[in-house]
């Protein structure tokens, strides 16, 4: 399966800031990993901690394995250069028929990232779909400046403090992103972004991998970390995570718990309350 972006392709993501769909794995494929991850969840009763979610390719090796994958990284290269670090990666789940949602919002304004060129690849490990809440996007908000945004709080917001665009956005020019099972997009973390519940029978899971290239400084942590999955980095502006050989290897979850802490450290930065959402 070749996931080579096309130069519309190429022009869309400049142009409007997201390309969807980018295949890059069969549905089978797909299903196994999604396998592997439910063998895991299921022994510990049937989900994953708030801190699994959040930089996992420090805990599951067939994630380690997928944020190095030429099928995902050959888009990414077109995209962002040669030189590539990922940041991280999360985990969003939403159980079949629950309310979970994600307000519109930039990551941008969270992540302590200078970059403007830091991209999101989602990848599906179920269908998301309008029914089962997939992502929307506002065609164009990765350029300018970063839109205002409200700490909220909502409960079922999978958002760590519930941030919302409080105005600025015109829902009727919003897209949405349906993803089949293997299907991935890929957006610019400035885009504006969001996902409703999921009122379909089954669980909608997906797999967020953030990459950036290595000129990125981190500008609200103190310290922090991304693995190094192709090319060099000249600049050395983050430690480098490990690439694990096995599931819950030792060192690699002592880097995680160090990882995540500085996650946590930078996502909640500014907010009134740490909800432990990651
Ligand atoms: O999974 C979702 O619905 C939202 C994901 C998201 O906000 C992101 O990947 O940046």
């Amino acid at each position: 399966m070749s996931a080579r972006l096309s130069d519309a392709e190429v022009k869309q993501f400049r142009d409007e800031g997201y390309v969807c769909p980018v295949p890059v794995m069969d549905a089978a494929e797909a299903r196994t990993l999604r396998a592997e991850l439910e063998a895991f969840e299921a022994t510990q009763g049937g989900k994953l901690e708030p801190a699994q979610r959040n930089k996992s390719h420090l805990l599951f090796k067939w994630l380690d394995d997928l944020i190095r994958d030429a099928r995902v990284l050959d888009p990414v290269e077109q995209l962002i250069g040669p030189d590539i670090l990922c940041w991280n990666t999360l985990f969003w789940i939403k159980e079949a028929g629950s309310e979970s949602f994600v307000s519109w919002h930039q990551d941008t304004r969270y992540w302590g990232l200078s970059s403007n060129q830091v991209v999101t690849c989602w990848l599906a490990l179920s269908p998301a779909s309008r029914e089962s809440g997939c992502m929307r996007v506002m065609p164009g908000t990765h350029v300018g400046d970063v839109m205002e945004h409200e700490d909220r709080y909502d409960e079922n917001n999978m958002l760590t403090r519930g941030q919302e665009i409080t105005h600025g956005l015109d829902e009727a020019k919003a897209v949405y992103m349906p993803l089949q099972t293997g299907q991935m997009s890929i957006h610019n973390y400035r885009l504006a972004h969001t996902s409703g519940p999921n009122t379909s029978g089954d669980r909608r899971i997906g797999v967020s991998m953030h990459f950036m290239p290595p000129d990125t400084g981190q500008i609200v942590g103190d310290w922090d970390s991304a693995a190094l999955v192709r090319g060099t980095d000249p600049y050395g502006n983050f430690e480098h995570a490990p690439q694990i050989a096995r599931d819950f290897d030792e060192a690699a979850v002592a880097f995680h718990v160090r990882a995540t802490q500085a996650n946590r450290d930078i996502l909640y930065a500014d907010a009134a309350h740490n909800t432990e959402k990651v």
